[in-house]
């Protein structure tokens, strides 16, 4: 397998600095390495620029760096679309506003190939809110009602080419979730595995069902990482910390059983703070899980598990 590394040093959808240095702490932390020691190639494409910011103007004044995201989203669509040509891209950001550039480049690619294109959304947080709905402002917290078409985003964000379907994305890990996006998640197909419904029933059965439906779509599957997903004790390295969330052996656990699909077909790692890192922990902890995606495991499974 060739991994495409793509450097995405997008701040401005963030609340607080610092997801710029992102890319450099997952650098430090030896993501390319831990990815080659597999037996995997690594090809480097770099780091990303946005596009040049158009004057953009929206009735909700609480929007922030409305005409640098959307700058970005449009520089991060051609890229995604183009890197996914051929090998596996992994997108390191920067803030979450990068998978409203990812996502619907990816989508567009799996539209060409006549395949249907899936999304896991790991996150604490939905991050549905529309234009008019967001009260921070924050645009990382639009990307998923974007990429599903809805209509607040026309003539705002870039025009989408495809549409990612609600009923192929599955979110998996929120607890933390605003008023308007509670209401707007009504009234969607999304599936949404909240931390209640994780501890009902485990990752294992509720991930077996996500990925049953990708495979007998023989779909392609997209990652999208935020790094709040995990539990702040072991991931203190985020903007906005969410109590409660998965533990180190279930983020591994879902993590080697997305592997062992062989479906996953590229991944966003996003939301990595470094400045609030704790000696590059949370760098370190999402390069393991890395490694775990891209077929570490503890013992040799080729004969099955549990024997
Ligand atoms: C919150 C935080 N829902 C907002 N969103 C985050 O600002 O809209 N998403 N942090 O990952
Ligand atoms: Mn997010
Ligand atoms: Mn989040
Ligand atoms: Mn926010």
């Amino acid at each position: 397998l060739t991994c495409k590394i793509l450097a995405v040093p997008v701040q401005e959808g963030a609340g607080r600095l610092g997801c710029e240095m992102g890319p450099a702490a997952f650098r430090a932390a030896g993501l390319a390495g831990a990815i080659t020691e597999l037996g995997h190639s690594v090809h480097d494409l770099g780091t990303l620029m946005p596009a040049q910011p158009r004057d953009l103007h929206h009735p909700n004044p609480a929007l922030k760096a409305l005409p640098e995201v959307v700058a970005w989203i449009e520089a991060l669509t051609e890229a995604a679309y183009t890197a996914s040509a051929d090998g596996f891209p992994i997108f390191v950001g920067g803030d979450h506003s990068l998978a409203a550039g990812t996502i619907p480049g990816l989508a567009r690619r799996a539209e060409d190939q006549g395949r249907p294109f899936f999304v896991l959304w790991l996150d604490a947080h939905p991050d549905f809110h529309t234009l008019e709905s967001t009260t921070s402002g924050h645009l990382h917290g639009t990307p998923v009602a974007y990429f599903t078409g809805l209509k607040s985003f026309e003539g705002v964000f870039p025009p989408l080419q495809t549409i990612v379907d609600p009923k192929n994305v599955c979110m998996m890990g929120i607890r933390s979730v605003d008023a308007a996006e509670r209401a707007a998640l009504r009234d969607t197909d999304i599936t949404i595995h909240d931390m209640r419904a994780i501890d009902d029933y485990g990752i294992a059965p509720l991930l077996n069902a996500f990925l049953k439906r990708v495979q007998d779509a023989n779909g392609l599957l997209h990652v999208s990482f935020d790094v709040d997903f995990l539990d702040p004790s072991i991931a203190p390295g985020v903007g906005t910390p969410v109590q409660g969330g998965p533990t180190m052996r279930e983020a591994h656990l879902l993590m080697e059983m997305l592997h062992e699909s062989g479906r996953v077909s590229s991944l966003d790692l996003v939301e990595l703070n470094p400045f609030l890192d704790e000696r590059g922990r949370t760098a370190t902890l999402m390069v393991d899980l890395v490694g775990s995606l891209m077929g570490r495991s503890i013992l040799d499974r080729s004969k099955g598990p549990y024997q």
